[in-house]
């Protein structure tokens, strides 16, 4: 179904960090079940993965999906995590007891994490499949590379896209904190620019569930919506898994998730998590916060005008032959 091929650039090689010592891109070669509809050819790009994948690519693709499943997808660091609190409570009448007292990874499941975090001998779909229904499933993976019983039993679709400019400030010190990275801060701007990293291609990845945003059970959103007007988002979420809260009830809503209010959640800010992982890559003890800053247009601080104008560049090269574009 797949195919695999190493990666081996200097490039690749400057990429490796504790978290993915090693990257695969992986092919999906079967193209007989395509998703679309609309009658245009699909050409999936190879997706880079840790190495650790190649032993799980085919058991994701085959993972069994039920029709009341509710999956959040994302690029990394697009807002998943907001995403899937905001999900969670609007599927589940506005439970904030258990939304409290549980864990976000443990409602909202995070499919593929033990397939790619290196030393972290965690069976995610097992989780994922044992959750109790309806399942709320978390994964960064490309179109191409999900379950391909999405596109026929056609579960709850939530996917958020966000800036890549922004996406890439993010991801950056998500590489360097969580996952240990300590090669240079071009070298990774460099491997999102010729997608290179870990999840990439990025704007594929949008465009792909792009072409799925009218199907019925497909919610597109973007962070920047979100983070401007959460309570008409909040609205369309409500619409989409047919709930009606009053304007009181979406209001307590929209203050539960500002980012504020979930960097101070021990169940949602994901303090936790990130421990293990600066424990476990070589970052025990460093200033890092996962809800980090939560804003737009971050990239202006931290990427040069140099950057940005490439970022603008490659951003419009991807785009083209899409009517999509992505929030500013
Ligand atoms: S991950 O690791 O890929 O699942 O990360 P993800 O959750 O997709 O993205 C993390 C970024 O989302 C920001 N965030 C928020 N922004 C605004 N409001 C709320 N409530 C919120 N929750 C999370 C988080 O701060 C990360 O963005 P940056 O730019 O790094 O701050």
């Amino acid at each position: 179904m797949f195919s695999f091929k190493s990666l081996d650039s200097d490039l690749a090689k400057s990429l490796s960090c504790p978290g993915a010592p090693t990257f695969i891109e992986v092919q999906l070669e079967d193209l007989t079940e395509s998703p679309f509809t609309d009658g245009e050819s699909w050409n999936p790009t190879a997706c880079v993965l840790p190495a650790k994948y190649q032993q799980f690519a085919d058991k994701v693709r085959n993972f069994e999906v039920y029709e009341d499943d509710v999956w959040i997808i994302t690029f990394p660091k697009c807002g998943t995590t907001w995403t899937q609190e905001m999900v969670w409570l609007v599927d589940h009448d506005l439970d904030y007891s258990t939304a409290k007292r549980v864990n976000l990874n443990r409602r909202s499941v995070y499919l593929e994490i033990g397939c790619i975090a290196h030393n972290l001998p965690v069976d995610s779909l097992a989780n994922a499949a044992n959750l109790p229904r309806p399942r709320h499933i978390k994964s960064h993976l490309p179109l191409a590379l999900l379950p391909k019983q999405l596109w026929t039993v056609k579960p709850k679709l939530v996917y958020v896209s966000r800036n890549p400019k922004d996406v890439a400030v993010s991801y950056l010190h998500h590489y360097q904190m969580i996952m240990g990275y300590r090669g240079s801060k071009e070298n990774f701007l460099e491997g999102l620019l010729t997608d290179k990293i870990v999840y990439c291609p990025q704007i594929s990845h949008a465009l792909d569930f792009w072409r799925l945003h009218n199907e019925q059970n497909v919610l597109f959103l973007t962070y920047e919506q979100m983070k401007r007007d959460l309570r008409t988002v909040l609205e369309r979420v409500c619409g989409f898994f047919g709930k009606q809260y009053t304007n009181e009830q979406l209001d307590e809503l929209v203050y539960h998730l500002s980012f504020d209010q979930m960097k101070k959640n021990p169940a949602t800010n994901n303090v936790d998590m990130v421990a293990g992982a600066m424990q476990m890559n070589g970052r025990a003890g460093e200033k890092f916060k996962f809800m980090r800053k939560g804003e737009i247009g971050d990239h202006k601080t931290e990427l040069s005008a140099e950057t940005i104008a490439n970022f603008d560049k490659f951003i419009e090269r991807e785009l083209i032959g899409s009517d999509f574009r992505f929030d500013q």
